[in-house]
């Protein structure tokens, strides 16, 4: 079954996404997410240029191979841009590997090892009610997890606020630059999560994330004054270069410990994992080399009492989302799945088998990812160039965002 063609579909419904569909001489395509949030043209630029000429003319059943292939055969190893690339033509080769025996690429992973998957919504406030209102909304809509994020008084950008239920990093044009205070954030969240415990007591699953902007000892001091409010976990509380800086939070808090969602491949977290210095791990198929090596980190992670909770915003287009929950819903050691809905722009241009219900989602029973791509409603909806915010400390040195 070989592949005759690859399109990249760079489209902006709502938000710009890189969609790959790749098609074969039967006439099965499949789509793969190639959507790396405010570098979208680097990815479809790598994917045109350098990845679809080495694809075509291959056989679509030898997805190993294939990732094999464009992994070591472009020497230059890892990287978001590249991995990115080589997620989106495994995501399509399994869609097209589904499609063509007329089976849900759930079944192919091994099968449901669970009926429906945990996700968690995103809640925020410009202060501590509005924050609690806006978790009770989620808990009445069914969900059972939630993250909370609040502004915090005297920062100007607290991570994480939208506007009502809405919550969209990425800006139109360039990025705006943040101001943070890590100390004014650490006096201020422990009262977020002790009003959230207060007013909604102790079943509902609190998330929060930290997005990388506390040192070690910092995130160790938030671990442990949040450790009464038991979060289900505390998320990205410091940058993972040096995985073995973690090992300091782990030795002061037993506030659960996630990371990962900038991950590219094993490379990035296997010392998280071996080490037991994390609870999950982040990493999702778009920027972790697809479906193949997620579940490649996924079974390290189970070898190591170490669960899934794969990044679910909404750069991550319907195809990806898609993609995790049929890896969510097969591996054993699957924790919660992120769970942003799309902008009704979005939902017009991509079609989607998977639900939610009470709290839960499921990838649905259609052949392979079950996402289609409206071409037309896509064509009408251009690039827009946009980027992520950058963000710097009050004296000016520029932080984390
Ligand atoms: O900032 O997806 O947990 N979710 C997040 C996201 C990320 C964006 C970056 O592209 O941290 O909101
Ligand atoms: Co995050």
């Amino acid at each position: 079954m070989r592949i005759t063609s690859g399109k990249v579909i760079v489209c902006s419904p709502g938000r710009n996404f890189v969609t790959l569909k790749l098609e074969t001489e039967d006439g099965l395509y499949g789509l793969g997410d190639a959507t790396l949030n405010g570098r979208e043209l680097a990815v479809a630029s790598y994917l045109g240029e350098h990845v679809l000429p080495l694809v075509e003319g291959r056989d679509a059943r030898r997805i190993e191979d294939i990732w094999q292939f464009l992994y070591k055969g472009a020497y230059w190893r890892r990287g978001p841009v590249t991995m990115t690339a080589i997620a989106a033509v495994d995501m399509a080769l399994w869609d097209i590997k589904g499609k063509s025996l007329g089976v849900p690429v759930y079944q192919l992973l091994g099968g449901a090892s669970r009926d429906a998957v945990l996700v968690y919504g995103h809640a925020s406030g410009a202060t501590i009610a509005e924050t609690t209102a806006a978790v009770a909304r989620y808990a009445h809509r069914g969900y059972k997890a939630v993250r909370a994020q609040c502004s915090v008084p005297g920062v100007t950008h607290a991570y994480g606020i939208g506007s009502g239920d809405h919550y969209e990093p990425a800006k139109t044009g360039l990025a705006p630059e943040e101001r943070w205070s890590s100390e004014r954030y650490l006096a201020f969240v422990p009262a977020v999560f002790e009003a959230l415990r207060r007013e909604l007591g102790p079943d509902l699953h609190l998330l929060h994330d930290v997005h990388h902007r506390l040192t070690p000892i910092e995130a160790a001091r938030l671990g442990r004054s949040l450790e009464p409010h038991h979060l289900f976990w505390m998320e990205d509380p410091t940058p993972a270069e040096d995985q073995d800086r973690f090992r300091l939070i782990r030795q002061h808090t037993t506030t659960p410990i996630a990371v990962g969602e900038v991950f590219n491949s094993v490379f990035d977290c296997h010392r998280l994992i071996e080490g037991h210095l994390i609870d999950y791990i982040r990493a999702t198929v778009t920027h972790a080399g697809g479906i193949s090596h997620l579940r490649k980190i996924a079974a390290l992670a189970e070898v190591h009492q170490v669960r899934t909770g794969c990044h679910g915003a909404t750069d991550l287009s319907p195809v990806s989302l898609a993609a995790a929950l049929h890896v969510d819903v097969s591996v054993h050691n699957f924790g919660i799945q992120e769970y942003m809905p799309h902008a009704p722009e979005t939902e017009r241009v991509f079609s989607h088998a998977y639900s939610f219900e009470e709290g839960t989602m499921h990838p649905g029973e259609a052949p392979g990812l079950g996402v289609d791509i409206d071409d037309v409603a896509a064509a009408a909806c251009p690039y827009r160039r946009a980027y992520l915010p950058t963000a710097r400390l009050e004296d000016g040195t520029v932080h984390d965002w």
